[in-house]
C-alpha cells in the first residue's frame, strides 16, 4: 500500500520530469540552457513535495520560459571603414523580484542558448542577494580581441542604439560580464544618455567611480567569492591561511578573487587565459597580472618574462592538474568536466567554489559532492558582483556615493547571508551540507512565491 507521502513525492517528480521533457523537445539544441535548468530541477524535488500549490499553478513551466528575448542586428565600422554585422541579444527572463538585471557578454561564442542559461541562473542568483532585482542577460557574438579602442567605442554605441528602447532604471539594468568592463559600460552609458537626453544613471551598473559607478563594484565578484569561501571554511574550522589556491581566468573576477585570497593569507599559484596557464611556485605576483591584463591587454604567457621561476603551459584545462587545497574556476562555463574534477580530487582539493557561471558540468559537481569536497555553486558564490550592482542602483537612486569600506562591508554581509540561506535551505529540505541544493531552493522559493502573489500572467 502506498502512503500519501509517497504519492505526493511521485507527483512532484512526475511533474518536474514532464516539464523538463517538454523543454528538451522544444529547445533540443540549447545544451547550456538545458544543463542549467536540469541542475536546478534536480534540486527542487523536495520543495515540490511540500508545495503542491507550485504544481497546481504550473510554476515550473512559467519559470523556464523567458518573459521575452530581444534580438537585434548590430552594424559597426572598423578603423579601415569596413562594415561589420554582429548579433545582439537581451534575454529578459523574470522581473518577479525587481527590474530585469544582469550583465552583457561580448564573446564570439555568444548565442541564444548561452544567453538563456546565463539569464536563467541570474534569476535565482539575484533572488539570493535579497535585493530587489529580477533576472536577465545580454550580449553579442562580437569579439573584442584585437579591436582598437575606437572600434570598441563604435561597437558599444551601435549596440546601445538598438538596446536603449528596452532598458531603463526601473525596467532592465545591464552591467558587465565577459568582454564588458568599465570602459565598455562607459561607452554604452554615453550613448544611452545622448539618445535619451537625460542622466538616468541607474540604467547600467559597473560605471566608472565618480561617474555614477559604485566603489568596490570592480572588486565585488572576486572579493564576494572569497568571502563566501571564508564562510565555508569557517564552518569546517578551517581558514585561507597558508592554503594553496588555483584560480582559472585572469579577468575581472579572477584578479580580485586572487587579491582577496592573498589578503587572507593564501598562496595563489596559478591562473590562466583562453590560451594557457601559468604556474608560479613562489605565489602569483598580482601586480604583474594586473599590468598585463588590466593595463596592456596582453596574454598571460608574458607573465614568465617577469617571473623566471614561473612556467607557462598551452591549453586551459591543464590548470586543474596542479595540486591545490582550493580551486576557484573564474573563466567560463563548463571549464571543469568529470575528468578534471577527478584529477582535482585525487590531488587533494578540499574546496571548489565557482566564480564563473556554470564552470563545472553536472558530472563534475556530482564528483565533488560525492567525494566530500566542499562545493560553492556559482549562483551563490559569485553573487557579490550583482549584489554590488544593486548597491550601485541604490546609490544612483538616492544621488549619493558610499565609501569603499561601506560598500565592501555591505558586500561582506550579503555574502554571509547568502551562505546562511543556502546552508539553512539545504538542512530544511534534508540535504545538509549540499550548497547546490540549498542555493537552488532558497533562490527558487522566493521567485515562486512572488509569482503566486502576483497572479497569473
Ligand atoms: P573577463 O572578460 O574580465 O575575463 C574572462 C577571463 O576568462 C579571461 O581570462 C578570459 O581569457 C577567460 N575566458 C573567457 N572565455 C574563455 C573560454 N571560452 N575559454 C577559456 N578561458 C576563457 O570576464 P569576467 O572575469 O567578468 O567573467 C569571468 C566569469 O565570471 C564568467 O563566467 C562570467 O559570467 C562570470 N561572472 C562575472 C561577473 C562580473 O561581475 N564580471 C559576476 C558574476 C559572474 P581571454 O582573455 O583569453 O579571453
Ligand atoms: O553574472 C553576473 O552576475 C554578472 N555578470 C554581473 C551582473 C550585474 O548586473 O552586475
Amino acid at each position: 500500500m502506498t502512503t500519501p507521502y509517497v504519492n505526493a513525492k511521485s507527483e512532484a517528480q512526475t511533474y518536474i520530469d514532464s516539464v523538463f521533457e517538454q523543454l528538451k523537445l522544444k529547445y533540443a539544441h540549447q545544451n547550456e540552457f538545458l544543463q542549467a535548468v536540469e541542475e536546478v530541477f534536480v534540486s527542487l524535488v523536495p520543495v515540490f513535495e511540500q508545495h503542491p500549490e507550485y504544481i497546481k499553478n504550473n510554476v515550473l513551466s512559467r519559470i523556464v520560459e523567458p518573459d521575452r528575448i530581444i534580438s537585434f542586428r548590430v552594424t559597426w565600422q572598423d578603423d579601415q571603414n569596413n562594415v561589420h554585422v554582429n548579433r545582439g541579444y537581451r534575454v529578459q527572463f523574470s522581473n518577479v523580484v525587481g527590474p530585469y538585471k544582469g550583465g552583457l557578454r561580448f564573446h564570439p561564442t555568444v548565442n541564444e542558448s548561452i544567453m538563456k542559461f546565463l539569464a536563467f541562473e541570474q534569476i535565482f542568483k539575484n533572488s539570493l542577494t535579497t535585493l530587489p532585482i529580477g533576472g536577465a542577460k545580454g550580449g553579442s557574438d562580437f569579439d573584442p580581441k584585437g579591436k582598437s579602442n575606437s572600434e570598441i567605442m563604435r561597437f558599444c554605441q551601435a549596440f546601445m542604439t538598438e538596446l536603449y528602447r528596452y532598458v531603463g532604471p526601473d525596467v532592465d539594468v545591464p552591467a558587465g560580464d565577459i568582454g564588458v568592463g568599465g570602459r565598455e559600460v562607459g561607452y554604452l552609458y554615453g550613448q544611452y544618455k545622448r539618445i535619451r537626453g537625460a542622466h538616468e544613471a541607474g540604467v547600467l551598473t559597473g560605471k566608472q567611480p565618480g561617474y555614477g559607478g559604485s566603489l568596490a563594484r570592480k572588486e565585488a565578484t572576486g572579493y564576494g567569492l572569497v568571502y563566501f569561501v571564508e564562510e565555508m571554511l569557517q564552518d569546517a574550522k578551517e581558514s585561507f591561511l597558508n592554503k594553496t589556491v588555483v584560480v582559472s581566468g585572469s579577468g575581472n573576477v579572477a584578479i580580485y578573487a586572487m587579491e582577496k585570497a592573498q589578503h587572507f593569507g593564501a598562496k595563489v599559484v596559478a591562473c590562466s587565459d583562453s590560451n594557457g596557464y601559468i604556474y608560479d611556485p613562489n605565489g602569483i605576483d598580482l601586480k604583474v597580472v594586473k599590468e598585463l591584463k588590466e593595463v596592456n591587454g596582453e596574454r598571460i604567457s608574458n607573465y614568465v618574462n617577469y617571473r623566471p621561476d614561473a612556467v607557462y603551459s598551452e591549453g586551459c584545462s591543464g590548470i586543474w592538474t596542479i595540486p591545490c587545497d582550493i580551486a576557484l574556476p573564474c573563466a567560463t562555463q563548463n571549464e571543469i568536466d568529470g575528468e578534471a574534477a577527478r584529477t582535482l580530487i585525487a590531488n587533494g582539493v578540499k574546496v571548489v567554489a565557482e566564480g564563473a557561471n556554470m564552470p563545472s558540468n553536472i558530472e563534475a559537481i556530482n564528483e565533488f559532492l560525492n567525494n566530500g569536497v566542499l562545493f560553492g555553486p556559482a549562483k551563490a558564490a559569485n553573487a557579490g558582483g550583482v549584489a554590488t550592482s544593486a548597491l550601485e542602483m541604490a546609490q544612483n537612486s538616492s544621488r549619493v556615493y558610499w565609501s569603499f569600506n561601506e560598500v565592501d562591508e555591505k558586500l561582506h554581509d550579503i555574502m554571509k547571508s547568502i551562505y546562511t540561506q543556502c546552508k539553512t535551505a539545504a538542512e530544511k529540505y534534508g540535504y545538509a551540507g549540499n550548497l547546490v541544493v540549498g542555493a537552488n531552493i532558497a533562490g527558487f522559493v522566493k521567485v515562486a512565491d512572488g509569482l503566486l502573489k502576483e497572479g497569473v500572467y
